[in-house]
């Protein structure tokens, strides 16, 4: 992958946390605790979620450039969504994912094309590059912004 790529999804990245308070900044304290199935996450939850996924994503990035094929941290996401705090207002994760997004940008943008290549290890995703982290996440911004408006579509907002 090249340049054009890696620029797109540091735009994907940049642009997400305004595209999601556009989203979910209107909803009612009842809307946000909607879901479409007793399983599935409301959109408090999903908002809380993307703020914690983003600060392991800091990781997924950040130890790839300052160790040597480092094993990425990982987590039960569905645990962690029962937790107290994803119960809180939503500013918290707001604020959070407005920071992060805000760093992580100006870093990608400063890599240069070995630093794009360096790697880490998931369990589940095998080796991966600082690049293939960067399109996963700008797809992770994606895949919830849907999520959401599944939700919306089924209560009509
Ligand atoms: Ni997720």
């Amino acid at each position: 992958m090249g340049e054009h790529e890696r620029q797109q999804y540091i735009a994907r990245l940049h642009d997400f946390p305004a595209r999601l308070e556009a989203r979910v900044l209107p909803l009612s304290e009842a809307q946000l605790d909607q879901r479409t199935a007793d399983s599935e996450w409301s959109t408090r939850q999903i908002v809380h979620h993307l703020a914690d996924s983003h600060m392991s994503a800091n990781f997924r990035v950040r130890l790839p450039l300052s160790a040597k094929l480092p094993a990425f941290p990982t987590y039960d996401q569905d645990s962690w969504a029962r937790m107290a705090d994803y119960a809180l207002p939503l500013e918290p994760s707001l604020h959070i994912l407005r920071g992060w997004h805000a760093r992580i940008c100006a870093l990608l943008d400063s890599l240069n094309e070995d630093e794009w290549g360096q790697a880490g290890t998931h369990p589940a995703w095998g080796t991966v590059t600082v690049e293939e982290v960067a399109r996963r996440y700008a797809g992770h911004c994606d895949n919830h912004m849907a999520q959401i408006d599944g939700i919306g579509a089924k209560y009509g907002w």
